[in-house]
């Protein structure tokens, strides 16, 4: 017998417990509020309120490398916001499902709605995204269980490291002299020892660093979806809570990303850290000012956002604490270390996100998928 329109909401929820999602990520929508609370109240479930969509797309891939399985809720208009960071999903190959209500369709009162809403489609399949339709109550349960059934066989082609090749000429600029810690030292004294430490690294220069330090098989770097380190480090951490989980990015990815912050300080995992490595400049696009030049500080945003640690580092005595911290697990923290602003050589990680995501899952024991 079919569910009345009403209970599709209900249907939808218990789709999802039976093909043992365990994670819902959300930004509030009228259209989902049921599933919203039905997820809230799920014992097994973790729930994860987030600041803007895009979160979610790092958020629920960091929670597939470890092991944990969700889907993200959102209305038509948080398509737009995830544009960028759909290409993690797209490079990767996560198994990523996006349950979308629609708005600016049929008897809309808002026509604010109306722009995005008649682009979900269409821009969802340019990123490279299947869309199905549910037109009735009755199209719920199995349009869910065949979106879940096609998003969980992922792919289990595996592939060597893709050799990456500079884009550029190395140093567009020649960067001021000024004071500041040495980025490689720093990254190499927090990896110092590491031990079943989870890495997720920032799109450019942190990612070179952390690759001079020596490449791991608990290594993920980021080469794009700017601004999602920090959410791919929080669902690493909630998946994997027994593990330390540090996120090495930048003040410019770090900035793109700070509601991001907002999202881990009502999560609050005390397995996580994030170091920002903080040279007041866009580095890998010439070298422009950011707004941390400006006096912004980003651990004054995470100590407002409810971090259990938040620093500014200036000397080598900050990453000796900032190291322990992220060792005992006292977070989350997040720590700044002001860098100089040096154009160091690039030392390029592996650029295969499929090859990197194999990796990382087996290292953590999971079929590679
Ligand atoms: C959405 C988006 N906007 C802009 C860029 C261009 N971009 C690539 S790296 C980067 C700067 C990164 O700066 P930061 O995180 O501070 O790292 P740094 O190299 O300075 O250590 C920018 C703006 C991008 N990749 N994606």
């Amino acid at each position: 017998m079919s569910a009345p329109a009403t209970d599709w909401p209900d249907v939808l929820f218990s789709t999802l417990l039976e093909a043992d999602v365990r994670t819902v990520a959300y930004v509030p929508d009228a259209g989902h509020a049921r599933a919203i609370e039905l997820a809230e109240a799920e014992a097994s479930i973790t729930t994860v309120p987030l600041t803007t969509e895009e979160e979610g797309i790092g958020y629920l891939a960091g929670a597939w490398l470890g092991g944990l399985r969700g889907v993200l809720l959102m209305q038509s208009s948080g398509v737009g916001n995830c544009i960028n960071t759909l290409a993690l999903a797209a490079q990767a190959r996560f198994p990523l499902l996006m349950l979308v209500t629609m708005r600016g369709e049929w008897a809309e009162q808002n026509p604010w709605q109306n722009p995005a809403g008649g682009a979900v489609e269409q821009s969802l399949r340019l990123m490279g995204v299947r869309t199905w339709r549910a037109e009735s109550a009755d199209d719920v349960e199995p349009l869910v269980r065949g979106a879940l059934a096609m998003t969980s066989a992922g792919d289990n082609e595996r592939r060597g490291p893709a050799r990456p090749a500079l884009d550029r000429e190395q140093g567009l600029v020649t960067p001021p002299a000024d004071e500041g810690l040495d980025r490689r030292a720093v990254v190499r004294a927090l990896l110092d020892g590491r031990d079943g430490l989870v890495v997720v690294t920032g799109l450019g220069s942190p990612s070179y660093d952390t690759m001079a330090a020596g490449d791991h098989d608990l290594n993920y770097y980021l080469w794009g979806a700017m601004g999602s380190a920090a959410t791919v480090g929080l669902g690493l951490a909630l998946a994997q809570p027994e593990r330390p989980v540090l996120v090495i990015t930048g003040d410019g990815e770090q900035l793109m990303g700070l509601g991001a912050l907002a999202t881990i300080g009502v999560q609050r995992p005390a397995n996580l850290t994030i170091a920002v490595l903080d040279n007041e400049r866009y580095g890998e696009t010439g070298m422009q000012h950011s707004h941390t030049a400006a006096g912004v500080r980003i651990d004054q945003v995470a100590a407002a956002c409810g971090f259990a640690w938040a620093a500014e580092v200036r000397d080598d005595a900050g990453v000796e604490d900032a190291r322990r911290r992220l060792t005992a697990c006292e977070g989350p923290g997040l720590a700044v270390f002001k860098v100089a602003p040096t154009d160091l050589p690039r030392v390029l990680p592996p650029i295969d996100a499929v090859y990197l995501k194999h990796r990382l899952r087996l290292a953590l024991g999971f079929a590679p998928r």
